[in-house]
């Protein structure tokens, strides 16, 4: 073998050498980069059901707190792909039952009273912006959103109209003309006092409506007394 072949070899054997060591280091990379993702998106989820656990047994009954009615909207609840409203077990009444066709659905039913203005404090902890929202205001509401600079509250009187509004769901009481919109990652409040006794659906209309609509997840019923 002269020495030009033989340096000819060295070098592919080199540049083999390297690729196949780049290669490694770039699996390696590869394999630690979705190992933390999945941390990540563990603890997430991990916060989460943590949320939800605390939700499910919070003691909140409409006597101790002075007729608010807290909700929250829990993305992908379950893991099913179906979001949820979510009520703090203790308040929820039992008329009529929420059912489902997958998994356990939370009691997301509300009992309250004629004639008293209801606070409702509705907390989304979901950051997708679903839907672009288009109305005029029947019931005034206030938008809360956390900024860098602190909490941001937008009020919404009633005959504004609001277009092209960036939202996750709604509140809606079909029946009584309340539609409240809710983007993401805020608190919405409201107040509205029921007239007259009966049983009321509320559900998301934007986007959720009928598909996600199922009774436990995004539709609940407000009994009115
Ligand atoms: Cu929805």
């Amino acid at each position: 073998m002269n020495e030009r072949v033989l340096l000819g070899v060295v070098i592919l054997t080199l540049v083999i050498a390297g690729a196949s060591l780049t290669q490694t280091f770039l699996l390696t990379a590869a394999v630690t980069d979705q190992s933390r993702h999945i941390d990540q998106l563990a603890s997430q989820f991990g916060d989460l059901a943590g949320i939800v656990s605390s939700l499910m047994t919070a003691q909140n009954s409409p006597t101790t707190q002075s007729n608010v009615v807290y909700l929250y909207v829990v993305p992908d609840f379950g893991g099913s792909t179906y979001d949820a409203f979510v009520l703090p077990a203790a308040f929820s009444g039992n008329t009529p039952n929420a059912s489902s066709t997958t998994g356990t659905a939370p009691n997301n039913n509300i009992t309250v009273t004629h004639g008293v203005p209801i606070k409702f404090v509705i907390s989304n902890i979901d950051t997708a912006v679903l839907q672009n929202f288009t109305s005029q205001v029947s019931v005034p509401f206030t938008i809360y959103n956390d900024t860098n600079s602190g909490q941001v509250a937008l009020q919404y009187t009633q005959g504004q109209t609001i277009s092209n509004m960036a939202i996750s769901h709604t509140f809606s009481i079909p029946n009584l003309q309340v539609n409240i919109p809710i983007p993401p990652d805020t608190m919405i409040v409201f107040t509205y006092t029921f007239s007259t006794p009966g049983v009321y659906s509320y559900l998301c209309t934007t986007p959720c409506g009928a598909g996600m609509g199922l009774a436990g997840y995004m539709l609940g019923y407000i009994t009115v007394t």
